[in-house]
């Protein structure tokens, strides 16, 4: 593959995981998951993880993705770029469910090592969602996985992904959507 075809693959087939983070803040809010409760004196996830924002994440990635499949024989043919093969069923949920999945497990983290709502952990908090949505989508589907996600793609979306969380989160921040810039 050459490096656009590497880039476009990337950034395709990780756009499903990339919205689900964003949603949840568009759409969060309600009853938190954890319902409250503590464990040693700290929120098991804290007030930042709720039913909707977690429902309204899924929702969007999913409708996101399945927006993609639509799209795929028209931009393939307009663009000239060979596109990853359609999302399967399975995956249009593996991966916005992996990467709210990600970022709740990195609020768990968080508690159980003493960092408030909010607090970064940098490192986690860009990588958190991108690692928990691949291995859920390798599980669901390992034929589409492995076909798509060959060892460059694989590098080329833990380089870019960093630096897309970054950025849309400075933005989100600067829009007084997101109360931190992270
Ligand atoms: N959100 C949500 N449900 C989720 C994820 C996010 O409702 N599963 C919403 C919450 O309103 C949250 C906001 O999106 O405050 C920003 O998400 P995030 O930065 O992940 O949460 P924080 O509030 O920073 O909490 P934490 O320290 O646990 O990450
Ligand atoms: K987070
Ligand atoms: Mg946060």
């Amino acid at each position: 593959m050459d490096i656009v075809a590497v880039l476009v693959t990337a950034f395709w087939a990780m756009l499903p995981a990339y919205v689900p983070n964003n949603a949840a803040v568009l759409t969060g809010g309600g009853p938190p998951i954890d319902g409250g409760r503590t464990w040693n004196g700290e929120r098991i996830l804290g007030d930042g993880k709720t039913w909707r924002g977690t429902g309204g994440g899924i929702a969007a990635g999913a409708i996101l993705a399945l927006l993609l499949n639509a799209v795929h024989p028209t931009l393939q043919d307009v663009l000239a770029v060979q596109l990853p093969a359609p999302f399967p069923p399975a995956v249009v949920l593996a991966l916005p469910t992996g990467a709210l999945l990600g970022d709740i497990t990195a609020s768990f983290l968080k508690r159980r090592t003493g960092r408030e709502r909010g607090a970064a952990f940098p490192g986690l908090d860009q990588l958190d969602f991108v690692v928990m949505a691949l291995v859920l989508t390798a599980v669901a589907d390992w034929g589409w996985f492995t076909a798509t996600f060959t060892p460059e793609v694989l590098a080329t979306v833990l380089l870019i992904t960093p630096l897309l969380h970054v950025s849309t989160n400075v933005i989100a921040y600067k829009l007084s959507l997101k109360s931190e810039p992270w």
